[in-house]
């Protein structure tokens, strides 16, 4: 049996770092991932059109300057395929694949007390053991797949974004979209270009913002110049990236300034857009006013009213994740595109030809289901994660359970990069991401240090963290939409508001000041 001081399990841009960092710092680390190659998301993720919302000079690396100094990326914000290129890069740069498993998905976790480490089984059969365990498992990568009656029994192509195959061909054919977050706006867009016929199956219309997207070679010299102050700026700010631009409470400002603070913002563009006004999150009133913003952007650019109508939001706004978009309201007024409201013609079933919503049985060649992920726990949940009789997904039945989003009680040694109650998907990934490893490595070095091999969340400090985090997001409007942050898109998962909504500087200080008063709150060993 194959010994490890350490497993991580996954290896996208977290379980990356994590390899690297540790193996830097003389542990024997070995990653097992389920792609056949690095990159996560973007490895996974690859539908037309697909790019990230947050800018690409802060969702990249910071922890090696020369890194960030010798990549260039090309646009604002980074289509998929550079940001898999990206992940090669380090990969290649820091010699990561020789330890990494690749095509191979971790099945089962079992501690062993007597041992002091995890027995860990692949889905190979193979077995092998881990003082610790990492799980670098990605919040957005176990696809949601509703099945609707007569899935098996359409005779053209069902496709998922979330694992796009390389020879999709959608050039003039009739073309169904189901789904219109992120990945289905952006999928949408490009689609709309091609497809001789696209038809969008909504049940819930987003609030997307424009992307302004656009090449940064003019501008990235300077951004370059002064990246440590940048880095260090995101570090500290509430969504681990940077807007630059003030931001007021509704009440300061008259009636009068409203709108051109809005408008700025929507120059602006991006998720930035989130912060016109400073409580947008907290004042119902404030919410509102931007929320009938975009409502009235919306309506701006959509040409047939009766189209518009049926892409406005209700919900507050940002309390589920904006899209950022590039042209997706503007598709609607192209002749091959149109728009069904699944709740006025709810999805039946699918048919052999195509889709029966409400009484009319719409013809496909290609369906595309744009349907979301189990999102935070769904990864954890598909490992059997067991101590003794216990499992880990016995434990959340209820919602998860968690010290800092880090370690979860009754569970050792088994640690979670961006897991639920840590910033993680309310933040800029990247900045989340380097500070979760770059604290389990300062953990293991002192657990080394000390001669301990064990360390445990306490269960009183979970129990406070729990209440802390569900009562800073009951502080927010965030809850008042069915989100995935909810668990509110899978039908049966227990609605609890998962990640911790007090921002990237704030979770980084406390977690910070844990470490630094010996790891308050664990139990060490
Ligand atoms: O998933 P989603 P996503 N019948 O859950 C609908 C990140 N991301 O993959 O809202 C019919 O947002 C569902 O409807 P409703 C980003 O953080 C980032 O698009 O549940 N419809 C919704 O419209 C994002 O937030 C980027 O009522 C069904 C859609 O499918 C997160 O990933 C790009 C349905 C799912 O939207 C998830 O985005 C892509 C059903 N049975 C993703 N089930 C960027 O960086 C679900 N839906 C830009």
């Amino acid at each position: 049996m194959t010994e490890h001081d350490v497993l991580v399990i996954g290896a996208g841009f977290a379980g990356m770092y994590q390899l690297h960092l540790l193996r830097e710092r003389g542990f024997d680390v070995h990653v097992i991932e389920a792609g056949g190659d690095v990159g996560g998301t973007w490895f996974w993720n690859r539908y037309p059109g697909a790019r990230c919302d947050i800018e690409s000079v802060e969702y990249s690396y910071s922890f090696d300057e020369e890194l960030q100094r010798e990549w260039t990326w090309t646009e604002r914000y980074a289509a998929q395929p550079e940001l898999l290129s990206y992940a090669r890069h380090v990969a290649d740069r820091f010699d990561l694949r020789k330890d990494i498993t690749f095509n191979q998905r971790v099945r089962t976790l079992d501690w062993n007390e007597r041992e002091t480490h995890w027995v860990v089984t692949t889905g190979d059969g193979a077995t092998r053991t881990a003082r610790h365990v990492i799980a670098a498992t990605g919040c957005l990568s176990v696809p949601s797949r509703p099945s609707f009656p007569g899935m098996d029994e359409f005779r053209g192509e069902l496709l998922w974004t979330s694992d796009w195959p390389a020879d999709a061909n959608l050039a003039g054919k009739r073309v169904a979209v189901i789904g219109t977050g992120s990945s289905g706006l952006q999928t949408i867009t490009v689609v709309a270009r091609d497809a001789g016929a696209l038809t969008v199956f909504q049940r819930t219309p987003c609030y997307a913002v424009p992307a302004h997207n656009g090449p940064i070679a003019d501008v990235l010299p300077a951004i370059k110049q002064h990246y440590p102050d940048l880095r260090a700026g995101s570090r500290m700010a509430p969504s681990g990236y940077q807007c630059g631009v003030e931001t007021t409470a509704l009440s300061e400002i008259t009636p009068d300034e409203t709108r051109p603070a809005l408008d700025k913002r929507w120059e602006l563009g991006g998720l930035c857009f989130a912060d016109s006004l400073a409580d947008v999150l907290t004042d119902p009133a404030a919410n509102a006013r931007v929320s009938e913003y975009v409502r009235t952007r919306i309506k701006e650019k959509v040409a047939d009213p009766q189209v518009a109508a049926k892409l406005l939001p209700t919900f507050p706004i940002a309390a589920k994740r904006m899209c950022v978009d590039t042209g997706y309201y503007e598709v609607y007024n192209q002749p091959n595109v149109t728009l069904i409201d699944i709740n006025e013609a709810p999805i039946r079933r699918l048919t052999e030809r195509g889709i029966l919503a409400g009484e009319t049985e719409h013809e496909f060649d290609v369906i595309i289901m744009a349907t979301g992920f189990d999102a935070m726990t769904g990864a954890l949940n598909a490992v059997e994660i067991r101590n003794g009789d216990r499992t880990l997904s016995e434990k959340w039945a209820h919602g998860p359970r968690t010290y800092l989003g880090l370690m979860s009680a009754g569970f050792p040694n088994l640690f979670t990069i961006c897991g639920p109650q840590s910033p993680s998907v309310l933040s800029n990934m990247i900045t989340s991401i380097e500070q979760h490893v770059e604290w389990i490595g300062d953990a293991l070095d002192h657990l080394r240090e000390e001669g301990l091999t064990r360390i445990e969340a306490g269960v009183e400090s979970e129990d406070n963290w729990v209440t802390t985090t569900n009562d800073l997001a009951n502080l927010t409007l965030m809850p008042q939409a069915a989100s995935w942050y909810m668990g509110a898109n899978i039908p049966g998962k227990e609605r609890v508001f998962m990640p911790f909504v007090g921002g990237v500087g704030l979770y980084r200080q406390v977690a910070e000041g844990v470490a630094a008063s010996g790891y308050h709150g664990f139990e060490l060993e």
